[in-house]
């Protein structure tokens, strides 16, 4: 669960590349952390996971050294909690709103005095080289997406939540809720904005910086901008290109 040499790596202005898991499989979490990507996030919101899946997919994916990410069906803290308990390392909420969205989102992630974790690290405290309990404050990575016009209206106060480790664009939904013409062109000035004023955001409240992508050209783009967690597709898409690129080479 060490995210310590993540830190490290984004503190010397580093970017992380990650990639979404979908498919609720042990084997391609196992073949995927094997296959260099450094960070992964486990999609429990679009992602066809179970519990079961999730859990056997951190399990498998473990002896890589990988640092596992989950991305969160909900704000529900009851899930945030069983997810950090079996080993998450880091957190992305989706469609956070509002700061009282972080605060309760941020409260779930830690334990008193700062937030109502609850405590019981059954697998987590396996996965950590020092104590679990009195390291998790400050180990786990909580990120708050920013999706929806009300989250870019209210990122100030977003970004103002303490304990919040960072924020992560998600453009699809973005374009949906900004009602911009394409869905996630990385080159449409209204989505750029929002780039930026993150970026900004992110910088006056020592935040840390992240976007899911699709493709490599916006993975670069953004890495380029100064983001620190970039996720470059997911294993389904990704899955899907192959198998029919591959059919249509045979003719
Ligand atoms: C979005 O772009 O809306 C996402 O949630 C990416 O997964
Ligand atoms: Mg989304």
């Amino acid at each position: 669960m060490n995210t310590e040499t993540l830190r490290r790596h984004w503190s010397e202005g580093k970017t992380s590349y990650n990639i979404f898991l979908t498919i609720p499989s042990p084997w391609t979490a196992e073949l995927i952390t094997h296959s260099g990507w450094e960070t992964f996030t486990i999609d429990m919101q679009h992602g066809l996971m179970t519990f079961d899946a999730t859990l056997a997919m951190l399990q498998a994916a473990a002896p890589t050294g990988a640092t596992p990410f989950i991305r969160l069906p909900w704000n529900d803290p009851a899930i945030t909690m069983k997810v950090l308990d079996a080993g998450a390392a880091g957190v992305i909420c989706p469609m956070i709103n509002t700061a009282e969205d972080v605060e309760r989102f941020v409260a779930a992630c830690r334990y008193p005095p700062m937030g109502y974790r609850s405590y019981g690290p059954i697998r987590a405290k396996h996965h950590t080289e020092g104590n679990y309990f009195a390291e998790a404050n400050e180990q786990v990575l909580a990120f708050a997406m920013i999706e929806t016009a009300d989250a870019v209206a209210n990122l100030e106060k977003i970004a103002a939540v303490r304990g919040l480790d960072g924020l992560f664009i998600g453009p699809f939904d973005l374009s949906v809720s900004l009602g911009l013409d394409r869905i996630a062109d990385f080159s449409d000035p209204g989505l750029n904005e929002v780039f930026q004023r993150v970026l900004e955001r992110c910088a006056e409240h020592d935040l840390l910086s992240g976007v899911f992508t699709s493709k490599v050209e916006d993975a670069e783009k953004v890495a380029e901008m100064g983001f620190n967690l970039v996720t470059c597709g997911d294993d389904s898409s990704i899955l899907e290109q192959a198998v029919k690129g591959r059919r249509e080479e045979l003719g």
